[in-house]
């Protein structure tokens, strides 16, 4: 039972919205310097960096207008959202974050990566900077080799934007989707909005590790306006996290989405800062920033990552700044905006108006700024040159990385003896030792929970109800509200958190109740788990398993039947799994916690209350292993989760007319026993492939494709497939039983094909 009550409180009063400071900075680099607060050499980095960024950029324009060539047959190709004018956001916001601290970013982050980079190179040692390097025994001083890894930190830029193999991300990703874990850079996101849930669950998982790093969300203004920006708000702010999530949002509101003006035209509000009054009482500390000056960009950020340190977070930054060129290149932004306009925005340039605070402190004279001006163009031109002379990628390793492959086989000693506050029930096994489905799942959660405290569990009503279908009662009671918590009905931010929560080393299980549901996570489970580690070179691991369900048979219709497992399959990145016993369920839950590759771990409704054998002591069943249900050798059945027991009704029937029918069931869609099918299928001759999702772009044609490649010359007869209509699940008995495939239909069918 919860601790707080929720008793009527109707009386009339009014609810009042706290202030939210607007532009308040008024301290000058002199005055931080006599305060201590920044030193000469902190204040030479940040221009130095803004050069940085600018220099980077104005390369990929000076290559796309052909003024500069890297080498003499180059073409640039790529995406060219350029931050040129926002500079003084990323680096005020990079130079007041630990080295160690987490970002994400956005499809205009160059000078997020750019930034984050240096600053975290800046604050390496000797041998961290080694590390960098790749070369435990490079020699040279500290600044020596310092200035190596700015070089390199340059080269793998430039090399990751060019799709070259020594890229930060093996060219996989680009510079639309460049990351560096080394220095918790967690990626950045072409999907306007897409990093939102991932930012809240780095910053949740990094608090429950307890390793002191906060997680900054760099994000535009027209993000703010996706659904997933506001799930993830929300989740970052509930209030059940008794300490505040470590999370601070940078809304780097350069006035338009792609064109779509945030003020007086795609929003209601004057500023976005005001959202923050949605969230919780304290508004997410919500503050709007000149995001023009890095000094008050720095000194909000500095605030905000002690609020976040302190377990107060989340925090919501706007900084208000300006892009200088169209939203890509091929924008010549005239139909949209005036000249008036952007001359007003350049007259604040944050580099120029820094570069006067540098002269006026006196940290650098005209002609050195000058130089150091030079110097940076100088070398990201470089760095340009060595990034277009080294290797592409190798196209033979093009599947490299995709999969880690990898599970966790030893727990770390800090996360072996969790705290628990009463032993996980076990279910009593009747007399033949059979428990529920349903027990079983829940088994496998409470012995891996008690393995490892790094594994949490969440999703809507799993805590004290024990989710939608039972599966998980009894986990609050031993594991606590710390482990075992409700979310809202924020589905995105369910699967999108746990994304973030695993790529900072949590392992998440989450539940999502209905896989009809799912259609609302498709961008956090297709876009976002599926690809962090093949895009980012192949380097994260994302720990993460999703549990949801699957129904048909129950009258639920449309939205609550359907058997969506294609829509998961359908995107490389992903292990998709499908148990048909208890004893599967049991023993593949395990391996998919244990497994660092995100799995999608689709349970039956029908199955939850059907009995199976599960032994008390620990086992675990290997992805990628089919279970040959029953062997027979006149046709082939493949069949998993519920038609499984379908097929082996269906076998039961044409056992009786004297047909042998070999019932395989894959137990994983991916990864897929293939060898298992074709060798039953060269052995038959005949392949029937059962499931109950409707027959166009069902998973059972993939099979089907496969069993024609891969035994094509043992087949007597065309491969066929018992799947449902092709209409939504509708809700009338009639009508569904009719959708399902039934033990006779599948004889019916294994009967045609044996006749052919
Ligand atoms: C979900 C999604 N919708 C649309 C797009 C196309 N698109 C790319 S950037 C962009 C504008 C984003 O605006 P904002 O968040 O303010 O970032 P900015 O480009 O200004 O940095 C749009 C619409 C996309 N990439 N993702
Ligand atoms: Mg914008």
């Amino acid at each position: 039972m919860r601790e707080l009550d929720v008793l009527p409180r109707c009386e009339a009063e009014t609810l009042r919205f706290g202030e939210i400071p607007k532009c308040r900075y008024a301290g000058s680099l002199r005055a931080e310097i006599a305060a201590g607060r920044l030193t000469p050499q902190a204040a030479r980095e940040m221009l130095e960096t803004m050069f940085l960024v600018r220099a980077f950029e104005s390369l990929i324009v000076d290559m796309k207008n052909n003024k500069f060539k890297p080498a003499p047959d180059f073409k640039f190709v790529g995406a060219t959202h350029l931050s040129i004018g926002q500079e003084a956001v990323a680096v005020g916001v990079m130079a007041a974050l630990h080295g160690d601290d987490y970002i994400t970013s956005s499809h205009r982050g160059h000078g997020h990566s750019i930034a984050k980079g240096a600053y975290a190179l800046r604050a390496m040692d000797e041998a961290q900077l080694k590390n960098f390097l790749g070369d435990p025994n490079a020699s040279g001083t500290r600044e020596e080799l310092l200035d190596r890894a700015m070089a390199l930190h340059r080269f793998k830029t430039v090399a990751e934007l060019f799709g070259k193999e020594a890229g930060y991300c093996r060219g996989r990703g680009g510079g639309m989707h460049i990351a560096d874990f080394n220095v918790g850079h967690l990626g950045a996101n072409a999907i306007v909005g897409g990093s939102c849930a991932i930012a809240a669950g780095a910053a949740f998982g990094a608090q429950r590790l307890g390793e002191g790093k906060i997680c900054v969300g760099l994000i535009g203004d027209g993000a703010t306006n996706n659904g997933i920006f506001h799930e993830a708000c929300n989740f970052a702010a509930m209030e059940q996290f008794k300490r505040g999530i470590p999370l601070t949002f940078v809304i780097e509101n350069n006035q338009y989405g792609m064109t779509g003006q945030q003020c007086g035209e795609v929003t209601g509000v004057d500023y976005l800062a005001r959202r923050g009054a949605a969230y919780n009482a304290e508004m997410m500390h919500a503050e709007v920033v000149d995001g023009m000056n890095v000094l008050a960009v720095w000194d909000a950020m500095l605030r905000a990552a002690e609020t976040c340190r302190n377990d107060q977070g989340p925090v919501l930054l706007e900084a208000l700044c300006y892009r200088y060129y169209g939203h890509s290149l091929s924008d010549n932004r005239t139909t949209y905006r005036t000249q008036e306009e952007e001359e007003a925005w350049r007259a604040r340039d944050p580099i120029r108006a820094f570069s006067r605070e540098i002269l006026d402190a006196g940290v650098m004279t005209e002609a050195e700024i000058a130089a150091l001006e030079q110097q940076v163009t100088e070398q990201m031109r470089q760095a340009a040159i060595d990034a277009a002379a080294s290797p592409d990628p190798d196209p033979a390793q093009i599947e490299e990385g995709l999969f880690s492959n990898t599970s966790c086989e030893e727990v770390p000693a800090r996360f072996k003896s969790p705290k628990l506050l009463e032993e996980p029930r076990r279910a009593r096994r009747d007399g033949q030792g059979r428990i529920l489905y349903r027990h079983a799942v829940a088994e496998a959660l409470a012995e891996e929970m008690a393995r490892d405290e790094r594994v949490v569990f969440y999703g809507e009503d799993v805590a004290d109800y024990g989710g939608a279908f039972q599966a998980t009662v009894g986990l609050i009671s031993a594991f606590g509200r710390e482990r075992v918590f409700n979310t809202a009905i924020s589905e995105a931010a369910i699967v999108g958190t746990a994304v973030g929560a695993a790529m900072v080393g949590l392992r998440p299980v989450c539940e999502i109740m209905y896989i009809d549901f799912m259609g609302l996570t498709m961008d956090q489970t297709g876009n976002q788990a599926a690809k962090v580690r093949y895009m980012f070179g192949g380097k994260a691991l994302v720990p993460m398993v999703v549990r949801t369900t699957v129904g048909g048979g129950k009258g639920y219709a449309g939205q609550h039947s359907q058997s969506l497992e294609a829509m998961c399959t359908m995107f490389p990145g992903l292990k998709v799994v499908m148990p048909s016993t208890a004893y599967d369920a049991k023993g593949l839950l395990k391996t998919a916690i244990r497994d660092n590759d995100p799995v999608i771990f689709i349970e039956h409704q029908l199955l939850y209350t059907e009995k199976g054998v599960v032994p008390e002591e620990e086992y675990l069943i290997p992805f990628g292993q089919a279970n040959i249900r029953r062997e027979g050798k006149d046709l082939t059945i493949v069949a998993y989760s519920r038609m499984v027991d379908v097929a082996l009704a269906a076998a039961e029937l044409l056992a009786a007319e004297g047909i042998e029918a070999e019932v395989i069931d894959p137990r994983t869609l991916i990864p897929f026993d293939y060898d298992a099918v074709t060798t039953s299928v060269q052995k038959t001759g005949r392949a029937l492939l059962v499931c109950q999702a409707p027959e166009t772009g069902c998973f059972a044609e993939h099979i089907a494709y496969q069993v024609q490649k891969r035994a094509w010359g043992s087949l007597k007869a065309p491969v066929r497939i018992v799947a449902a209509y092709n209409v939504p699940p509708p809700m009338s008995q009639v009508l569904e039983m009719e959708n399902l495939p039934t033990p006779e239909k599948v004889a019916r069918n294994a009967r045609e094909i044996l006749a052919m």
